[in-house]
C-alpha cells in the first residue's frame, strides 16, 4: 500500500512533450506576460477562463508542424468596466494570435470569477434595504450569516436588463461548524450588479421560519456515535499495478489514451485507442463532459435557479485534492492539475486526478453440461476519475475502460441537497427532508462530448430499436423480436430521445472498415433513459439549455463548437451551442462525426439524502459491437493462486 513510483509531478516539464498535454505553470506565465505586454491586462482585470487551446485534429493526427505551435485562451474580465474579452495568444511565437470584444447583452456573460464571492457578500451585508429585511427576520447579526450567488440566467426585462449580475440567496450560520444549508432563509432574494457593485434590487416574498434542526452530519449530537462493527478492506497489489504512465499517456492492457485536464471542463481523455495484433485502432479522438445543468422545479420566488456548473463556474477549477485510503482504494497514481486564478497565476491542484484499476467481478463464466468444463475469469477495470465541488454539490466524474472494450462513465453525485424553507402541507414541488426544511425537485443534466474516431475518421450513426412484431402472415404465433435499424444521415434528424421500451440504442459504425463478417465495425452507446430537461420548450432555461432537450445529438465536426451550451453560457440570452451548430444540418453520414450526449437523474430529493447525500449514479455505457470478431477476452487467463478457477 505504497504510493506508486507513477507520481506524475515529474511530468509538469515546462515544455509538454505532446500537444494535446495540459498547460503548464510555465505556459500560463508566459501567456500571461504576452497578454501584459499587449495592454490586455491593464486595471482589475480578472481572467474568467484560462486553458489551452488545442490545435486542430487534423494536425495532431497527421503530426504537422502545426502541432509544435501551443496555444491558450483566455477570457479577460474588467471588473469596473464589464468590458468583456476573448483572447487567444501562442506561447511557442510570443504573440496575441486574436482578441474578441463581447457584446455582452447578445453574446452571454463571462463565468463568475474566484473575487465575484468575495465581493458579493460585502455588498450584500453592507446594503440597508437587505440588513432591513433580514432584521425583520430576527436576524440582526449578519455575521452569522452566508450569503450564496447564484447565475442569474437570462429571464429578460424587468427581471434583469442584461447587466452583468448575480442572485444572492442567504442561509443563517450560528457557528463555524454548523451546516448552513440547514437553515435557509426563504423568500428573500437581493440581485447584484457585479460591475456597479450594489444591490439593485431585492425580491422580499415571504416569510417562513428558518429551520431550526441542525445538519452538522460531522457532530456526534447529530450522527451518533460512529459504528465500530466495519472490519478493516484492503486492496493489495503486490506486483504493482497493470498500467503505466508516461507523462500523461496512460496504457492498460489493450488501451492508451492520453489525460488532459481543463479549468472548464475538468477532465478531458484523448485518442482512446485498442491495440490488437500489433495495430492500433482509434476509438475516440476525444472524451469530455463540457457542460452540466441544474434546473429547479419551484415556479415560485426561486423560478430563477439553475445553474451551468460548467459555463457558468467551471467544474474544472473546483477539483478536489484526492487521497489515497479515503477517496481512491489500492495502487493508485496520482496526477497533479495546474489551473489558475483570477489573475492568471497558476494554481496547481495536488493529486486531482486518480488512475487506478479495480476487480470487478465475473468477466465470464461457464460450467458445461456436456464437456464438464468449468471456467471463470475476473473482469478489471482501468479508473480514471476526478472529484470536485461546486458550491453545495460534489461529483465525481469516473471513466471505465474494461478488459472487454467496453467504456464506461459514472457520474457520481454526492454534497448536500439545496435548500428552502417547507411551506407546509403537501408540497408537489419538494421533499421535506428536515422539520421545516425542503428540498425541491431538480435534475442534473450532463452532456458529455464523444469526438468518436470509429477505426478512423469517416463513421455514421444508426439508431436501434428492437420491437415485437404482431401476429400475422410471417410470425403466425407472434414471437417475432425485430431490430429496426434507422440511419442518422443529417444533424437536423439527429436530435434523437432514448425509449427504454424499445431498448433504443446508438450504433457508431465505421463507414470503411468491416469485421470479418463484411459487416462495419462499430460501437454502441447505451442510454440510461432517464428523462430529458422537463422545463417547458418555451422557458428561458430550454431556450439556454438546448442540448439538454433530447438524450443524443450528432454533429459534424468542427474545431470551433466544443460547448453544447456555447461558449459564453452566463446570462446568454439563448440558442447558442447546439441549436447553432446544428442550423447548418450537415451531413453526418460516413463523416468525421461528434456525439453529444444528454444523461442524468431527476432528482425527487429523499429524507435519506439530508444532511448529505449517499452517492446517486448516472452514466451511460459504450460497447463494441463487431469491432471484435469474437469475445476478445478468451485470452485472460484464470487468476491465479486458484487453480480450482481453470
Ligand atoms: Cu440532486
Amino acid at each position: 500500500m505504497t504510493d506508486t513510483a507513477l507520481r506524475a509531478d515529474q511530468t509538469s516539464h515546462a515544455q509538454p512533450a505532446h500537444p494535446l498535454d495540459p498547460a503548464t505553470a510555465a505556459e500560463y506565465l508566459a501567456g500571461r506576460e504576452i497578454m501584459a505586454a499587449a495592454g490586455l491586462l491593464a486595471g482589475p482585470t480578472r481572467f474568467a477562463y484560462y486553458g489551452l487551446e488545442e490545435p486542430p485534429k487534423d494536425d495532431v493526427l497527421a503530426g504537422g508542424p502545426g502541432t509544435a505551435e501551443r496555444r491558450l485562451r483566455a477570457f479577460l474580465i474588467n471588473l469596473d468596466t464589464g468590458a468583456s474579452t476573448d483572447v487567444v495568444v501562442s506561447v511557442s511565437d510570443q504573440r496575441v494570435v486574436s482578441t474578441r470584444t463581447l457584446t455582452t447583452r447578445t453574446d452571454g456573460q463571462l463565468p463568475i470569477v474566484d473575487s465575484d464571492f468575495a465581493a458579493v457578500d460585502e455588498i450584500v451585508k453592507a446594503d440597508p434595504d437587505w440588513r432591513a429585511a433580514m432584521a425583520r427576520r430576527g436576524l440582526d447579526d449578519v455575521s452569522k450569516i452566508v450569503t450564496c450567488p447564484i447565475t442569474a440566467g437570462a429571464f429578460g426585462p424587468p427581471d434583469d436588463d442584461r447587466r452583468r449580475m448575480v442572485r444572492v440567496l442567504a442561509f443563517v450560520q450560528a457557528n463555524e461548524h454548523d451546516l448552513a444549508w440547514a437553515h435557509p432563509v426563504d423568500g428573500i432574494a437581493a440581485y447584484v450588479d457585479l460591475i456597479a457593485k450594489k444591490v439593485f434590487k431585492i425580491t422580499d416574498e415571504w416569510e417562513l421560519p428558518v429551520p431550526r434542526e441542525s445538519g452538522d452530519y460531522d457532530d456526534e449530537a447529530v450522527r451518533g456515535p460512529h459504528r465500530t462493527t466495519l472490519r478493516p478492506i484492503e486492496i493489495t497489489q503486490p506486483e504493482g499495478p497493470s498500467f503505466t504512465l508516461d507523462g500523461h499517456l496512460l496504457r492498460w492492457q489493450d488501451w492508451s489514451l492520453r489525460i488532459g485536464f481543463d479549468a472548464r471542463e475538468g477532465l478531458t481523455l484523448h485518442q482512446i485507442s485498442l491495440h490488437r495484433g500489433g495495430r492500433e485502432r482509434p476509438v475516440i479522438y476525444r472524451a469530455s463532459i463540457p457542460e452540466m445543468v441544474i434546473p429547479y422545479g419551484d415556479p415560485k420566488f426561486r423560478y430563477w435557479q439553475a445553474y451551468f456548473d460548467a459555463g457558468e463556474y467551471l467544474v474544472g477549477k473546483w477539483a478536489n485534492s484526492l487521497e489515497r485510503g479515503c477517496d481512491c482504494l489500492g495502487e493508485i497514481a496520482y496526477l497533479d492539475a495546474t489551473v489558475t486564478d483570477d489573475t492568471g497565476q497558476p494554481r496547481t491542484i495536488p493529486n486531482a486526478i486518480c488512475v487506478h484499476e479495480e476487480d470487478f467481478g465475473i468477466l465470464w463464466k461457464h460450467t458445461d453440461i456436456f464437456n464438464g468444463s468449468a471456467q471463470s475469469r475476473r473482469q478489471r477495470r482501468l479508473v480514471v476519475s476526478y472529484f470536485t465541488t461546486v458550491g453545495n454539490y460534489d461529483y465525481g466524474f469516473y471513466w471505465y475502460f474494461y478488459l472487454d472494450g467496453t467504456i464506461e462513465h459514472e457520474v457520481k453525485a454526492t454534497g448536500v441537497l439545496f435548500t428552502s424553507a417547507h411551506p407546509g402541507g403537501d408540497h408537489k414541488y419538494s421533499t421535506e427532508v428536515a422539520p421545516g426544511l425542503a428540498a425541491v425537485t431538480h435534475q442534473h443534466l450532463f452532456s458529455a462530448r464523444l469526438d468518436m474516431t470509429v477505426d478512423g475518421l469517416a463513421n455514421a450513426v444508426e439508431e436501434v430499436d428492437v420491437t415485437g412484431r404482431p401476429i400475422g402472415p410471417d410470425n403466425p404465433y407472434g414471437n417475432a423480436i425485430e431490430q429496426e435499424v434507422t440511419r442518422l444521415t443529417r444533424e437536423s434528424h439527429a436530435g434523437r430521445r432514448a425509449d427504454g421500451a424499445k431498448g433504443r440504442t446508438w450504433r457508431i459504425i465505421s463507414t470503411e472498415h468491416q469485421n470479418r463478417f463484411g459487416r462495419p465495425v462499430s460501437y454502441t452507446l447505451y442510454p440510461e433513459s432517464a428523462p430529458v430537461l422537463l422545463a417547458d420548450p418555451a422557458s428561458p432555461v430550454a431556450a439556454r439549455a438546448g442540448f439538454a432537450a433530447n438524450h443524443l445529438w450528432v454533429t459534424r465536426y468542427d474545431p470551433a463548437e466544443r460547448y453544447p451550451a456555447g461558449d459564453f453560457v452566463n446570462q446568454h440570452p439563448g440558442g447558442a451551442g447546439i441549436p447553432a451548430f446544428i442550423a447548418a444540418d450537415r451531413d453526418i453520414d460516413g463523416a468525421d462525426i461528434v456525439l453529444w450526449h444528454t444523461f442524468g437523474p431527476t432528482h425527487v430529493p429523499r429524507p435519506e439524502d439530508w444532511p448529505v447525500m449517499p452517492v446517486a449514479r448516472c452514466g451511460f455505457t459504450l460497447k463494441p459491437t463487431g469491432f471484435f470478431d469474437r469475445n476478445p477476452t478468451l485470452d485472460v487467463p484464470p487468476p491465479p493462486p486458484a487453480p480450482h478457477c481453470s
